[in-house]
């Protein structure tokens, strides 16, 4: 038996695989098309009722959802990734890292990209997008300005910077503007670093080509 990640290229998923790639563990990738909505279908429904990707279907078939829990429990199960670092200072400051990018930012993506889910479409949604924006770079600037680099934490890699590393490509939803405009050099080099190391390379190319 193996792991079974349920979620779409580009998407959230790219955590829940980057982290078991790292790992070494054995996966699947089960595709679930964001273009179709099949995430609100009634066959992902019953995998994940809130309608979310990625989902985590573990070995012994229980299905883990959302992906800071998803992140945590490779982790957590294969200690020797150094997913999490081991000293429990260093430890505290990467679960503080994720936590953050997990509830401060994460939120800000469904707004910033469905923002008549929220509000009437027109001038309203366009307003809400740019606050959900402002919302997002605002926080990355929080992480950009305490990034060791290359690595958020000084003591090396951890699974806080995969996720930095995906939310940093998710450009249409920051706005590639800002993103090209030269604030969060720091962590586009973080980005840069977590999309060449070796186990991940691939896994980004697949989730991010061009
Ligand atoms: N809190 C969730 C958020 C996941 C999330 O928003 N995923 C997006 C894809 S990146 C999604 O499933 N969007 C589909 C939708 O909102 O309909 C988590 O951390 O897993």
């Amino acid at each position: 038996m193996t792991y079974t990640i349920y979620g779409d290229l580009g998407s959230g998923a790219f955590s829940a695989e980057a982290a078991l790639a790292e790992a070494g563990a054995d996966y699947a990738f089960h595709t679930v098309s964001l273009e179709r909505n099949e995430q609100r279908k009634p066959a992902y429904l019953a995998i994940n009722p809130s309608g979310k990707m990625p989902a985590l279907k573990l070995p012994s078939g229980e299905i883990v959802t959302e992906s800071l829990a998803i992140v945590l429990t490779i982790a957590e199960r294969f200690a020797q990734s150094g997913l999490l670092p081991v000293d429990l200072d260093e430890r505290a400051q990467a679960l503080r890292w994720l936590s953050f990018m997990a509830s401060e930012i994460y939120p800000m993506v469904e707004i910033s990209d469905y923002p008549d889910r929220f509000v009437p479409k027109g001038d309203a949604a366009k307003a809400l997008k740019q606050k959900a924006q402002e919302r997002i770079r605002e926080r990355l600037l929080i992480i950009e300005n305490v990034l060791a680099g290359p690595w958020i934490l000084e003591c090396g890699f951890t699974a806080a910077d995969l996720y930095a590393a995906m939310i940093l490509r998710w450009r249409a939803t920051i706005g590639r503007e800002w993103l090209e405009d030269g604030h969060v050099p720091k962590l586009l080099a973080l980005r840069n670093a977590v999309a060449a190391r070796p186990r991940i390379a691939p896994i980004w190319a697949r989730h991010f080509p061009n």
